[in-house]
């Protein structure tokens, strides 16, 4: 089994805190994204959305998609819980974690890849070349914006994002709020419980994987 991964790409990172939670150490195989290791032929026929993460089985198989891959995971090691343990607990942390997915991380990388000089012609990952557009960034801006405050909201009266237990949506939150600071979008001051959250979050261990 390997990870195809690149270190400073949140959705690997995403990939990687989850293992680091649950104590798992899976072979990293690096992928060169500035020189588009993933448009290869070779990569491709893993995954042809051309993006990482991607897991690699040990019978040849791939996985991809970074929640398909901390799914597969928590199905192999449950303990600790990260994607909830009964019926109504896991419902929920799907929930959080696609609310925080969509809001949060979507609209951070609207921002980033529509604005970013290093993403011209390249605002949606893929083989397909879609152009920027100005106005999604700055929709972007907003609604990154926007979830902070609703997520201070959610954070007044618990812990983590989906209840009192750390989760794949607090990972999800984690990585958001990281990635929304390379465009300079990060939680209002104000908002003390986003803060708190994030605070505790950051100082696990996991956080540096
Ligand atoms: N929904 C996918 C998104 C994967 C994705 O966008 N990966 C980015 C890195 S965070 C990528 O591979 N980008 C390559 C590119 O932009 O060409 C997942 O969760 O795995």
């Amino acid at each position: 089994m390997k990870l195809y991964d690149h270190k400073l790409a949140p959705n690997t990172r995403r990939v990687r805190v989850f293992l680091a939670e649950k104590g798992i150490e899976v072979p990293m195989q690096p992928v060169d994204l500035k020189e588009r290791e993933q448009q290869g032929n070779a990569f491709v026929a893993m995954n042809p959305f051309a993006t990482v993460p991607v897991l690699e089985l040990d019978d040849g198989s791939h996985l991809c998609e970074s929640v398909a891959i901390c799914r597969y995971f928590e199905a192999l090691h449950p303990d600790p819980p990260l994607m909830g343990t009964d019926p109504a607990d896991i419902a929920t942390v799907e929930m959080w974690q696609r609310r925080v997915e969509m809001n949060g991380m979507m609209a951070a990388g609207d921002a980033f890849r529509n604005s970013s000089p290093a993403f011209e012609g390249r605002a949606v990952a893929g083989l397909t070349q879609y152009p920027q557009i100005a106005e999604l960034a700055e929709r972007g801006r907003a609604r990154v914006t926007r979830f902070y405050e609703m997520l201070d909201d959610v954070l007044a009266d618990r812990e983590f994002i989906a209840g009192d237990r750390y989760t794949i949506a607090d990972i999800t939150g984690l990585i958001t709020v990281d990635f929304g600071g390379w465009s300079k979008i990060t939680p209002d001051p104000s908002l003390k419980n986003v803060h708190t959250w994030y605070e505790r979050v950051s100082s696990r261990p996991s956080a540096d994987a």
